[in-house]
């Protein structure tokens, strides 16, 4: 039976049972002399953090590496690469651990962000650490005598730091004191999204099943450049919803306008707006009080930001559809439409 991702949900099943495996691993760690204590606060906060989101990036590798191999796969095979999928998931869980402490949010996958839980408040810096460490672990166990091993270990490498990168622009762009709102373009939205999103959450999976597959990345120039393209448009919806997605549906409260951040929505209402308009953004963005919120709101309603998203939203399907399909691989082409298929017009 297919979901609505058009994974079928038996492999999530199957994706599911590989979390178990590997969590069972990193508990009975040895080189760690686990205490019950220990050992259940780290099962909890897996639980907590890694398994619960769409896990959209996680089975991507699985589902990009069948149309890459084009074959049915082994049972080792998928065990393979549900791990990989299972160790982007876990960079996930570490990167929003802390991201979620760095924008003051509220909620995540519709429950408390991990350090709002009580008792685990900056515990959470430490087990983003430890969600961190996770990742070389489970790839030393099972894949340290493969011929890509040293190519995953440097992709990861390479993909934390991107995303760090991408992540300090965001942030620095609204320290205290120098917030303002005459520096916010679309290139610096752009290289801001590129860093902290595209390249995690969409180049990494696929580069996953390349190496799996074993593909040279240094060919894969351009199935990149689209996938980073597909991410900046991703990381656009996620700006959208942060105001005007249902916190039910996306399992979160938007908190971009109080953090004063360098939203698509922002850079598009200030390129729209009139004076007056103006004035007020420059005013009242940044601000936590929900009544300078609302007046932002009303701003980004006044000249119609919705449509002005939608109108952005379809140009970016035909763009990225028209980059896929000038793609000379078949097989590749169907990797890049699977994935623009789970993110087009999505609500979550
Ligand atoms: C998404 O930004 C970006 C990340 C989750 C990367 C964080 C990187 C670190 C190095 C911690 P966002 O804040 O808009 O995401 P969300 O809306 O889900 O909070
Ligand atoms: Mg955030
Ligand atoms: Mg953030
Ligand atoms: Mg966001």
């Amino acid at each position: 039976m297919a979901n609505p991702n058009g994974t079928t949900s038996d492999l999530r099943a199957v994706f599911l049972e590989v979390y178990s495996v590997l969590k069972s691993e990193l508990l009975n760690d040895p080189a760690f002399e686990w205490t019950d204590g220990s050992r259940q606060w780290v099962e909890r906060m897996l639980d907590y953090n890694v398994p619960g989101g769409k896990l959209n990036r996680g089975l991507s590798v699985i589902d990009s590496y069948k149309l890459l191999k084009a074959d049915e796969l082994t049972k080792d095979e998928v065990f393979l690469a549900s791990a990989l999928g299972w160790c982007v998931e876990w960079l996930q869980a570490y990167f929003l651990v802390l991201d979620d402490i760095m924008d003051s949010s509220h909620t995540r996958r519709g429950q408390p962000c991990w350090f709002r839980v009580p008792k685990v408040g900056m515990i959470a810096v430490n087990d983003g650490v430890i969600l961190r460490n996770h990742i070389p672990r489970i790839l030393k166990k099972h894949f340290r005598g493969k011929p890509y091993y040293v190519d995953l270990l440097d992709l990861f490498n390479e993909v934390e730091f991107q995303t760090a990168s991408g992540q300090m622009i965001d942030l620095i762009t609204t320290i205290e004191g120098e917030k303002d709102l005459s520096k916010y373009s679309l290139p610096l939205h752009r290289r801001i999204v590129q860093y902290k999103t595209a390249y995690y959450s969409f180049y990494l999976p696929v580069a996953c099943a390349l190496l799996m597959a074993g593909e040279n990345l240094d060919n894969h120039v351009t199935v990149k450049d689209v996938l980073i393209d597909m991410g900046i448009y991703f990381q656009v919806q996620d700006d959208y919803l942060d105001c005007f997605g249902e916190p039910e549906k996306i399992g979160k409260i938007g908190t971009d306008i109080e953090d004063f951040k360098c939203s698509w929505l922002v850079v598009k209402a200030l390129e729209l707006c009139n004076e007056e308009q103006k004035k007020i953004l420059f005013e009242h963005y940044g601000k936590t009080d929900p009544a300078d919120v609302a007046k932002i709101k009303v701003i980004y309603n006044e000249i119609n930001l919705q449509s002005v998203f939608t109108e952005f939203e379809s140009k970016s399907y035909e763009k990225l559809t028209s980059s896929i399909e000038a793609h000379p691989s078949k097989a590749v082409q169907a990797v890049l439409k699977s994935f623009l298929g789970k993110i087009y017009k999505r609500q979550k």
